[in-house]
Order: C-alpha cells, then sequence, then structure tokens
C-alpha cells in the first residue's frame, strides 16, 4: 500500500503484465504519486482533483476518464530516452486506433486528437535519472468541457467514437502493454524506426510555435522530428530551425 497521508485510502493493488497497478478514486495526480514508486509500478485514479498538463497547464480529470501514470526504467544514456514523450504518445494512438478509433493523430509532441478534438495527452515527468513517469489521460465517457466551459469544442471522448467503449480496467491493460512495447523499442536503440513511423504520420504541419521564456513565435512547416527529439521547423524563407522540447511553450496547428 502506498503510504501518503494526503490520500483517500487506495482501492487495489494488484500485478498486470509485469506491471503493479495502484488504484485510487481520487488523488491529487497520479503523476505526483508514482513518483515515489519503483519502474513498472502503475496508478490509477478514477478522478484527479489537480491533475496536470504540460508547462504547468491543468488537466482536467473528471469521473468516467482513464487517469493513469506508469514508471519505466531509463537506464544509460539520457539521449536514448529523450524520444519517450514522442513514444508515449505513438502507444496511446496506437491503442486508440485498435480501438477503431481510426482518424485518431498525434499533435507534437503527444497530444492524441481526432480532427482538431483532442481526445488524449501524455505528460512525462522525470523525477529520477534512472526512471520516468509517463502520464496519460484519456478521455473515455466523462464530460471535461462540463468542468472547464473553455474546452467545449475542443475534446473528444471515446464514447463519442465507438459504440461500445472498454471498461477502463482494459483500457489500461491495452495502455500499458503497447507503453512496455514503445519502451523496448527505445530501450533496444531502435530510434530510427520510430522517427520513421512518427515522421510518417504527422497531419496538418501548418504550425505557429510559441517559444518558452518569452523568445518570440515562428509560423512553418513542421519537417518531422531528429533522433533527439528535436522539433525540425522550416520557416517562411525556408531556413530550419532546430527546436528541443524545452524551447517550445506551445504548438498550434494552423488551418
Ligand atoms: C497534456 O498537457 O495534454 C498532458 C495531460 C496529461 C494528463 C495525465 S492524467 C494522468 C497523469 N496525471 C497528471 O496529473 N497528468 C497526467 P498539455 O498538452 O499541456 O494540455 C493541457 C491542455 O489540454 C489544457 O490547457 C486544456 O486546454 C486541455 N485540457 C485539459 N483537460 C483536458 C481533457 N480532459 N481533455 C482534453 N483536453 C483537456
Amino acid at each position: 500500500m502506498l503510504n501518503d497521508p494526503t490520500l483517500i485510502p487506495e482501492l487495489d493493488v494488484r500485478a498486470i503484465d509485469g506491471w503493479t497497478l495502484h488504484e485510487f478514486a481520487e488523488v491529487t495526480s497520479t503523476n505526483s504519486l508514482a513518483a515515489h514508486l519503483p519502474a513498472w509500478s502503475a496508478v490509477r485514479a478514477g478522478v484527479q482533483t489537480a491533475g496536470r498538463g504540460r508547462t504547468g497547464r491543468p488537466w482536467v480529470s473528471d469521473e468516467g476518464g482513464l487517469w493513469l501514470s506508469a514508471v519505466v526504467p531509463t537506464p544509460g544514456d539520457p539521449a536514448r530516452w529523450s524520444l519517450l514523450p514522442l513514444a508515449a504518445g505513438w502507444a496511446v494512438r496506437k491503442v486508440a486506433r485498435a480501438l477503431g478509433v481510426t482518424a485518431a493523430r498525434l499533435r507534437w509532441p503527444n497530444d492524441i486528437l481526432v480532427g482538431r478534438q483532442k481526445l488524449a495527452g501524455v505528460l512525462v515527468d522525470r523525477f529520477s535519472a534512472d526512471a520516468a513517469v509517463v502520464g496519460i489521460g484519456l478521455n473515455v465517457a466523462n464530460r471535461p468541457e462540463a468542468t472547464d466551459l473553455a474546452l467545449a469544442g475542443l475534446v473528444t471522448r471515446l464514447a463519442d467514437l465507438l459504440p461500445d467503449p472498454p471498461a477502463p480496467a482494459a483500457l489500461l491493460v491495452r495502455l500499458l502493454t503497447a507503453l512496455t512495447m514503445e519502451h523496448h523499442r527505445l530501450e533496444t536503440g531502435d530510434v530510427a524506426g520510430l522517427c520513421r513511423d512518427l515522421n510518417g504520420a504527422w497531419l496538418h504541419r501548418h504550425v505557429h510555435v510559441t517559444l518558452a521564456g518569452g523568445r518570440g513565435a515562428i509560423n512553418g512547416h513542421l519537417e518531422g522530428i531528429d533522433p533527439f527529439g528535436s522539433l525540425l521547423l522550416r520557416n517562411p524563407v525556408g531556413e530550419v530551425h532546430v527546436l528541443p522540447p524545452h524551447l517550445i511553450e506551445l504548438l498550434r496547428e494552423i488551418f
């Protein structure tokens, strides 16, 4: 059992395909809880009261969605793991497509969209050098736009896209399995394979990138990502900018 005084009691802990899964009714953020757990642990909650997106943005985590964090080992050369956030997004895209959401696509780095609406998001936290926490938020039957009215029209959920979406328990097995496969791909050094998959799949490459730290913005054409996870962006005069993820605050697609 996890021992944290801020927690509602843990509902269950069980083994799934090499993972140890901890389940809660309600937590602040599954990523924050998972920070204290060893590799191949996972945390799921029915509700998050302080779900986190990237760069401090909030993530609405109401009842009926899948809020999951998975701790994966990241041994050896850190460069090998710079693609982990992209690999995690690819895993979620694969699961969504396998379920029948054939239009599921990635928006850099790892948002999963259908059309222009967000189905799922991924947040990777590095709390230590030898492990990473991969947080996955997947809208299933929840209605985040009821909590945050600004999300109306911008979100979608499996229940809108499939006649009979799987229960969270089945979904999380699929997600953990897909994540294990993508982790294996990076562990064995097949970065080229992942880049090939990702770069063959970006849609809507006309983008507006806001740079972090008030460094301005660039409009351009998304050429793809390089083997270190940097974004390759061709500006209107034909120069290619190589932008590491930490330099990018937000990428917006221009339609
Ligand atoms: C993300 O951030 O998309 C990463 C979301 C990761 C959530 C998971 S849930 C399990 C784990 N525990 C956590 O605390 N977090 C992870 P970002 O790309 O920054 O997108 C955040 C933006 O998405 C917000 O500013 C909203 O505009 C929008 N948003 C918030 N909640 C949403 C939802 N449920 N569905 C779709 N969009 C949402």
